[in-house]
């Protein structure tokens, strides 16, 4: 085993070109030579390969991060390989015509106005590659260095700009030919041409690097442009890639079009800029939505149009105009447990049961256990019991502490019991861990503990996170039942309310007894109607005597 830098190889003078799409993950195994990242400048993209075999363990680059030669692109795990460099080791010169070419020009006639004709530059080892996009007609005005023909091999494009400015009057190529150094592109009746000296099919000498250096046959790499005869210039790009030229790209990215949604009409579905100008009319006109789009639609706050789930629009009404009003902003705990509770009220199919517990000989008991415990600074809560109660529960229907993964099931050997707190800035759950292993008076002194943290605005999130089941009290508040929204991916909840003394018939008589108004939630698509029932009656028979806890 030997990790490895894979780094950018000479891309000739193109410095700080931008990453736009990655094409391997950590974890994936790629070849020697697989394309690793795709880097673009605005004339010219092309595919970064890597020099080693092996499996990626860490990738060095971001989306929209500027990379140059020897920048490090990732870590490699060269297993196997040894850490060898394939030929196009990252420090060996290559060939790269990542940057755009520099116009040829030579003049027909040596004037400064007149008929000039236009060349192919020096596009390095790019040999015989196709003509896929044809910018400019006969007739059309052409500025300096504006881009005529994008030309692509299989593992990059490269826009060819005009080295004269004037108007066209012949164009020499169409999509589909192929095209080599010094072809003649185009006739321009000029005005100027970028550098009227030069002879035809130099390269240019001029700011714009030249984009081939001279390239030591042994190296294969930058790959992009590899100079491999069994080269097929019209090929696809790599699978995964939208097939599109820079500048359409560039287009894609300014308007926030993903490129990977958008169908190309042009050569072998190559994306064209109408192409994304229609998406875009699309997208605005609400006749479709981007993939991002429709994600984020179920959880939208009320304030969101409401058009997604094909209902009315949420009502706009000027409250103003009816009394005096004062605007808040929503606390950023409320706005994040508005758009989870929205999503789990809406993609659940959840039912709640209501039912009570007689808890009077338990919270004879817990006042007690208060009392003993007075100097002890840690008070028993019925939440604590609730707890306990709820893990053997659990325990017997396994479903309630479950989640759901598509068409299976998670069953967790594990129970981590939250609770909802309520704090000045809304609504959190902190969770007891491992609430099976521990007893009531550390659940309690740990819920204390928990409760304090998310008042003061403490709470991290592993204090929050993990939760198997939840329970909602409103006990110390009161009401009799209410209709918690499950906790998403849990699949249940249990709402305590306030327990009151009742008249119960014991089967002679009414007697007094104090009950716990229990509202347990559940997901229908998870649990039975008759599962919830039996859960709750069985928590039932625990909170009125405890002692089965111990069975
Ligand atoms: N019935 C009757 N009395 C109850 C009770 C119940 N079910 N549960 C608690 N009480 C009593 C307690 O005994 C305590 O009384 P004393 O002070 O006389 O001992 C009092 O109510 C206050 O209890 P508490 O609320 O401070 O403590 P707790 O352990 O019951 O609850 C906590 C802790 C953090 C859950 C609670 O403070 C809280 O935030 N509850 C609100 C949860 C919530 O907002 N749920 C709704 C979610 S859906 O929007």
């Amino acid at each position: 085993m030997a990790l490895v830098e894979v780094k950018v190889p000479d891309i000739g003078d193109f410095d700080e070109v931008a990453v736009i799409e990655l094409l391997v993950k950590p974890g994936d195994a790629v070849k020697a030579e697989q394309s690793l990242i795709t880097v673009e400048s605005d004339k010219a993209s092309m595919e970064i390969p890597s020099s080693h075999a092996g499996v990626v363990k860490e990738l060095k680059v971001a989306l929209g991060d500027k990379v140059s030669e020897g920048s490090v692109v990732l870590v490699i795990d060269a297993a196997g390989e040894g850490a060898a460099a394939v030929p196009a080791a990252a420090a060996a010169p290559a060939s790269a015509p990542v940057a755009a070419p520099a116009p040829v020009a030579t003049s027909a006639a040596p004037a400064a106005t007149g008929l000039i004709d236009v060349h192919v530059p020096d596009i390095g080892d790019f040999k015989d590659v196709a003509v896929i996009e044809v910018f400019v007609k006969p007739g059309d005005s052409i500025k300096l260095e504006q881009s005529l023909i994008t030309v692509e091999s299989d593992k990059a494009s490269m826009e060819i700009p005009s080295s004269a400015a004037g108007v066209l009057k012949e164009l020499k190529v169409k999509v589909g030919d192929t095209v080599n150094i010094g072809d003649l592109l185009a006739i321009v009746e000029g005005a100027t041409a970028a550098a009227p000296a030069a002879a035809v099919s130099t390269p240019a000498p001029t700011a714009t690097p030249a984009p081939v250096a001279a390239t030591p046959a042994a190296v294969v790499a930058p790959a992009a442009v590899s100079a491999a005869p069994a080269h097929n210039p019209t090929a696809t790009p790599a699978v995964g890639l939208p097939h599109a030229s820079p500048s359409v790209r560039k287009f894609a990215r300014e308007l926030g079009v993903p490129l990977d949604e958008v169908k190309g009409s042009g050569q072998k579905g190559r994306i064209t800029a109408e192409d994304i100008q229609k998406f875009t009319q699309l997208v605005m006109s609400g006749a479709t939505q981007t993939k991002a789009q429709a994600a984020k639609a179920p959880a939208q706050g009320s304030g969101g149009g409401g058009s997604e789930l094909g209902l009315i629009p949420w009502p706009k009404v000027d409250f103003a105009k009816f009394g005096p009003i004062e605007r808040k902003e929503m606390s950023r705990i409320k706005k994040i447990s508005g758009a989870n509770l929205l999503r789990n009220a809406v993609m659940i199919p959840a039912v709640t049961n209501h039912d009570d517990a007689d808890i009077t000989e338990l919270e004879a008991f817990r006042v007690s256990t208060n009392k003993e415990n007075e100097k002890s600074g840690v008070k028993v809560t019925m939440l604590a019991f609730l707890i306990k109660a709820c893990v053997a529960a659990l325990k017997k229907f396994p479903e309630f502490n479950s989640s759901l993964d598509g068409d299976a099931l998670i069953y967790k050997q594990y129970y981590h019991i939250g609770f909802a707190a309520d704090t000045p800035n809304g609504l959190v759950v902190p969770v007891i861990k491992d609430a099976d292993k521990k007893g009531v008076l550390q659940i309690s002194q740990e819920m204390g503990e928990l409760a304090k943290k998310a008042r003061d605005g403490k709470l991290g999130p592993a204090d929050m996170s993990g939760a198997t089941f939840t329970i909602s009290s409103l006990g110390g508040i009161g009401g009799k039942y209410f209709t918690p929204i499950i906790n998403a991916p849990e699949v249940a909840i249990l709402g305590v309310c306030k327990s009151t003394m009742e008249p119960v018939w014991d089967g002679k008589q009414f007697v007094p007894r104090l009950m716990l108004p229990l509202s347990l939630t559940w997901d229908h698509r998870v649990i039975d109607g008759a599962a919830a029932a039996r859960f709750n009656a069985f928590l039932g028979q625990i909170l009125s005597d405890f002692r089965r806890v111990l069975l």
